[in-house]
C-alpha cells in the first residue's frame, strides 16, 4: 500500500485508555493495525476486533511504516522507543503522548539522530470522541510526515491541525489549552460545592452553567485581540468591580466552610493588577501579572 492508501498499516505503542481508542479507530477504519503494550493483556479486546498483537516493540515497529506512541509521559515513551531506535529508522513516528515542549524538542533531537521522521502531537478530545470528524488533534514537526499521512491521521480525528515545523508547538498549544481546561473545571467544581452547600443538587444547578459557558467564545475572541495589542479597555467590565464580585463569592464560601483556594488565586491576580494602577481596565489586564513568575 502507498502512504496515502487508507489501508496503510499502522502500529500503536501504548494501550492505555487513549492508545486503545486510537488503535480502535484504525481497526474500525480498516487499517492493518499492530499493537503493543507493556502489560500485554490490554491488547486482548483489540485483537478480538482484528488488531495484531506484537510480542516485542521491535516486532511492532517492523510491522508498519507509521508508528504511533501514546503513553503516560515522554520518559515512558523514550523507555519504549530507545531500544527500538534502529528499527524506527526510515519510518514515521507520531508521538501523541502529552508532555512539555522541551521534552518534545529533545525527543525530536533523539529521533533525528536515528533517522526517524518525527511528528509530535497532542490529543485535544476525550477517548469517546476519537475517530469522529469533529475531534481535534494537533501536530507539529515534520511537515513531510504530516502531509504524507494526513489522511491516515484524520482517521483519529477529522480536525487534524498542523502547527508548523517546531516540534514543541503542539505541546505548547496542548499545555495552554489544558491549563485553561483545568482552571475552568476547578471553578465548576467550586460552583457545585457552593450551590450544594445550600442544598441545591448539582444536577438541578448544572443547566444554568450554560449561561456562563455561552459567554466564553465571544469573550475569548475579544480578549485575544486585546491581549495581542496590549490594550485593556474597561468600558464593559472593570477589574475593581470584578474583584468586589470575587470577594463576595469568597465570603459566601468561607461562611459555608468551603475551600476558596481557586478563587483566592484569582482574587490575588485581580488585587495585584489594581495595585499596579489598572483598576479601570478590564479583567484581561491580569495578563500582565500572569506574565510574571508566581510570587
Ligand atoms: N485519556 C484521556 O482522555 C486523555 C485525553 C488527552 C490526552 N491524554 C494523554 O494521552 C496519554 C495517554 O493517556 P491514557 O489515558 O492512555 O493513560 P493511561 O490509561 O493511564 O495509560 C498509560 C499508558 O502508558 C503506559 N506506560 C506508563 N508507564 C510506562 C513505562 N514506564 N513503560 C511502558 N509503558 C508505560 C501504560 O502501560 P501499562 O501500565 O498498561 O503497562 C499505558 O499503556 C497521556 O500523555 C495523556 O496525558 C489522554
Amino acid at each position: 500500500s502507498t502512504p496515502n492508501d487508507p489501508r496503510t498499516p499502522v502500529t500503536v505503542l501504548g494501550l492505555g485508555a487513549m492508545g486503545s481508542a486510537l488503535a480502535g479507530a484504525f481497526v474500525r477504519a480498516g487499517h492493518p493495525t499492530t499493537v503493543w503494550n507493556r502489560t500485554p493483556g490490554k491488547a486482548d479486546a483489540l485483537v478480538e476486533r482484528g488488531a495484531v498483537r506484537a510480542d516485542t516493540v521491535a516486532d511492532a515497529v517492523a510491522a508498519s511504516p507509521l508508528v504511533i506512541v501514546c503513553v503516560l509521559d515522554y520518559a515512558a515513551a523514550l523507555e519504549i522507543l530507545e531500544p527500538a531506535g534502529p528499527g524506527l529508522s526510515g519510518r514515521v513516528l507520531v508521538n501523541l503522548t502529552s508532555d512539555t515542549p522541551e521534552r518534545a524538542r529533545s525527543a525530536a533531537a533523539w529521533a533525528a539522530g536515528h533517522g526517524i521522521d518525527y511528528l509530535d502531537g497532542a490529543v485535544m478530545v476525550p477517548t469517546p470522541d476519537i475517530g469522529t470528524p469533529g475531534a481535534t488533534l494537533l501536530y507539529s514537526g515534520s511537515r513531510q510526515a504530516f502531509e504524507t499521512y494526513e489522511e491516515t491521521l484524520k482517521v483519529l480525528g477529522g480536525q487534524a491541525a498542523y502547527l508548523g515545523a517546531d516540534h514543541g508547538a503542539a505541546a505548547v498549544y496542548d499545555l495552554a489549552l489544558l491549563g485553561f481546561f483545568y482552571s475552568a473545571i476547578a471553578g465548576l467544581v467550586h460552583a457545585f460545592a457552593l450551590a450544594g452547600a445550600e442544598g441545591v443538587a448539582a444536577e438541578k444547578f448544572v443547566p444554568f452553567t450554560d449561561a456562563i459557558v455561552g459567554i466564553l467564545p465571544p469573550l475569548a475572541a475579544g480578549w485575544a485581540r486585546d491581549a495581542d495589542r496590549g490594550v485593556f479597555p474597561g468600558d464593559q467590565d472593570n477589574i475593581v468591580m470584578e474583584a468586589a464580585g470575587i470577594a463576595h463569592i469568597i465570603e459566601a464560601s468561607v461562611d459555608r466552610g468551603l475551600n476558596t483556594e481557586v478563587l483566592d488565586a484569582v482574587k490575588g491576580l485581580a488585587d495585584r493588577t489594581i495595585a499596579a494602577g489598572h483598576g479601570k481596565a478590564g479583567f484581561i489586564s491580569v495578563i500582565e501579572e500572569m506574565r510574571k513568575p508566581s510570587a
